[in-house]
This record gives structure tokens, C-alpha cells and sequence, in this order.
């Protein structure tokens, strides 16, 4: 079990908030203030992993490190940032990185049409509404950083949010594959180091699952992914497999997924959604029950296969009034309730195991 963590003084929980919470071994981590295709120093590296183990806990995991728009779009500039990206795998396997999670979403991370909604129980969490996706990306983007108030959101950086038409133009001749082409390009040449360094890849899926503002999206549903899988068929070109990306299309079969890739499968992100008949969807508590993650078959799915890759609790709800501090989905209460029932399912299921054996 691993907790993404901002680092020191960009988050609003710390280390030692951290430690108390049960089963938690790992910190996802990365450096927070690079944007894509900026050099990592090596002494930034250092003093960061040096941090979280001094904590006690590994630093296995980067999430992210931001793929520049040049290498998706397809620029002749992309060979210059893709030394910049071999550069940082490097450098990072030197320092015991295992797995690096990276999108390849065009100029957006992940959208939502509202940061804090209210659920019933008082609690607010992040929540998309079909008919709210404004036509306007840049209207979408102020809202966002206007909603993260102080906090920087990776994936919706103001220096870039601020070029938007520039991005959109140059994304104009980019379809689904191009894009695909794209991505197969840059894997041909980072998989190999990869390869050498042992540092497994794992994309995170596009979120939400379906193409906004006409923009591609190329790793949202099973097919894609096997698509994905095919472009170099390494074990160190894997997948992050996010529940709650995946889960707002109803057709995306999540346990049926992870038997299929399970050995392609670096990094579990769980997060749960209630989808609504309408199309909208809201993030919800962890319990499988809450929404229409069926979290259990999820973690048996994983379980079956005896899964040894990293797993951790991705976007809550905001508890007990914390939304006034931490960053959208990145609060303390409800990733450590989500933590401490996804432990308590896996420990059920060991125990059953070693009864049945
Ligand atoms: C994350 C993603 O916060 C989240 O939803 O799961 O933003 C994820 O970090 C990126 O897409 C991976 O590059
Ligand atoms: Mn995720």
C-alpha cells in the first residue's frame, strides 16, 4: 500500500500524518514543481528519497513524470525532450525508483466540472456533470485553478493553461492515430533503457474515459489497451490500472481487465465512482458499495493473482471541513478510510487463503 504525497510544504498532510495511517509502506512521489519535459537534478532526487525513507518508507514509485505536448503532438523538438525523459529514468533507477506512472492525455489531466460538490452526508468531492463541460477549454481551465485555489494541479499548470489556443492549434491534426504513433515512438525509445535500468513504465488511463473539448483519447477501455500492450510488448511497458478513470463508462468490465493484464499491471490506483443514469458522475467514499466500483472484486481480482505491484488509494471526498486546505481529491480522511478498507478486504483474503491451504 502506497499514499501520494506532494512533499514538504506543498501539501497539507506530512510524513508523520502519514506514518500513523496502517498498512501504508510507500510514498508516490515526484517533483512537483518540474514541468514536462523540465531537467530532474540529481540532487533533487537524492534529497527527496532521502526524505521519505528517512520516514520509513520507500520511494518506489513516481507519479508523474509529465510527458511534453511536443511529444505527443509529434514535433521535431519531441527528440530533445525525450532525451530529457531517458535522462530522468536514469537518473531516477539510480536512486531505486522501480515504477514511473505517466499519462499521455492531450493538454488536460483529468476534468471535472466541479471540485467541491456536496454529497448528502455533508461531505464534497469532485464531480463531473455532462452538461457543465463548458465548450470553452479556457472558461474550464480557469474554473479548475480558481478551485485549487492555492494549490498547484498537476496537469493544469497556469504556464501552460495560459497558451491554451497555441496547444489546441497544434493538437489540430492530431487524431486517435497519430496520437497511437506518437505514443509507440516514444516507448521504441524509452522501453529499451527501461529495459536496462529496470524501471517499469505504467500509463495511467485517460480520465474521463471518453474524448473531451474534440481532443483524442486513446487508453480508455480494454480494447485500447491491448492496443497499448501490442505497441512494444515488454513487461516494462505497463499500465497503471485507475478504477476511477476506467469506471465512469459502465461498459469497462474493471476485475475482467485486471485478469487480462494482470502481469502488465504495475500500479493500482483504486477509487471508486457513482455513476448517475444521466452520464454524470460523482467520486464517492471507497466502499464498494457507495458507488459502482465494486471494490472487493477489484482487489480479489488482484489478490488472485497474487499481485506484487504497488497499490494505493487514489481521489477521496473532502471530510470534516478539510477542503478549506488540502487539494481537490488529495485529502487526509477519506484516502485513509479508503486505505484501512482496502487492507481489511486484503487481509481477509489472505486469511482465507492460508485457511483454504
Ligand atoms: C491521478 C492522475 O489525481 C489523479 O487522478 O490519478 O492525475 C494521475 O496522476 C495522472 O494522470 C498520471 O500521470
Ligand atoms: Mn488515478
Amino acid at each position: 500500500m502506497t499514499w501520494r504525497w506532494y512533499g514538504d510544504n506543498n501539501d497539507s498532510i506530512t510524513l508523520d500524518h502519514i506514518r500513523q495511517i496502517p498498512g501504508v509502506e510507500g510514498i508516490v512521489w515526484s517533483l512537483h514543481d518540474k514541468l514536462a519535459g523540465e531537467i530532474w537534478e540529481e540532487e533533487r532526487i537524492k534529497s527527496e528519497v532521502e526524505l521519505i525513507k528517512s520516514k520509513g518508507f520507500n520511494a518506489d514509485v513516481v507519479e508523474s513524470v509529465n510527458v511534453h505536448d511536443d511529444i505527443k503532438i509529434g514535433l521535431a523538438s519531441r527528440d530533445h525532450y525525450i532525451d530529457v525523459y531517458i535522462d530522468t529514468i536514469r537518473k531516477l533507477a539510480k536512486y531505486g525508483v522501480k515504477v514511473i506512472c505517466y499519462n499521455f492525455m492531450p493538454v488536460f489531466d483529468w476534468t471535472r466540472t466541479d471540485l467541491y460538490r456536496q454529497l448528502p452526508d455533508g461531505s464534497n468531492a469532485l464531480f463531473y456533470e455532462k452538461d457543465a463541460i463548458v465548450t470553452d477549454p479556457k472558461e474550464m481551465a480557469a474554473k479548475i485553478l480558481k478551485g485549487a485555489g492555492k494549490f498547484t494541479m498537476p496537469g493544469w499548470e497556469p504556464e501552460r493553461m495560459a497558451k491554451l489556443d497555441e496547444l489546441f492549434d497544434a493538437y489540430k491534426t492530431v487524431d486517435d492515430q497519430v496520437l497511437t504513433d506518437n505514443l509507440k515512438y516514444f516507448l521504441e525509445r524509452i522501453i529499451p533503457v527501461c529495459e536496462e535500468v529496470d524501471v517499469k513504465m505504467a500509463i495511467h488511463p485517460d480520465d474521463p474515459p471518453w474524448p473531451i473539448f474534440g481532443l483524442p483519447r486513446i487508453i480508455r477501455s480494454k480494447d485500447h489497451i491491448v492496443n497499448f500492450l501490442n505497441l512494444v510488448d515488454s513487461p516494462y511497458n505497463g499500465l497503471t490500472l485507475c478504477t476511477g478513470s476506467l469506471g465512469p463508462n459502465l461498459k469497462n468490465d474493471l476485475p475482467d481487465m485486471i485478469h487480462s493484464f494482470a502481469d502488465r499491471i504495475h500500479f493500482a490506483h483504486i477509487r471508486n465512482v457513482k455513476v448517475y443514469d444521466n452520464g454524470d458522475f460523482s467520486e464517492v467514499s471507497h466502499r464498494g458499495k457507495d458507488g459502482n466500483v465494486d471494490v472487493y472484486e477489484v482487489l480479489k481480482a488482484y489478490h488472485q493473482h497474487d499481485f506484487k505491484g504497488y497499490i494505493r488509494p487514489d481521489h477521496g471526498r473532502h471530510l470534516w471541513g478539510e477542503e478549506k486546505e488540502c487539494r481537490p481529491g488529495y485529502g487526509l480522511y477519506d484516502r485513509a478510510l479508503g486505505a484501512m478498507y482496502m487492507t481489511g478486504i486484503i487481509d481477509s483474503l489472505d486469511k482465507r487463503k492460508a485457511e483454504q491451504s
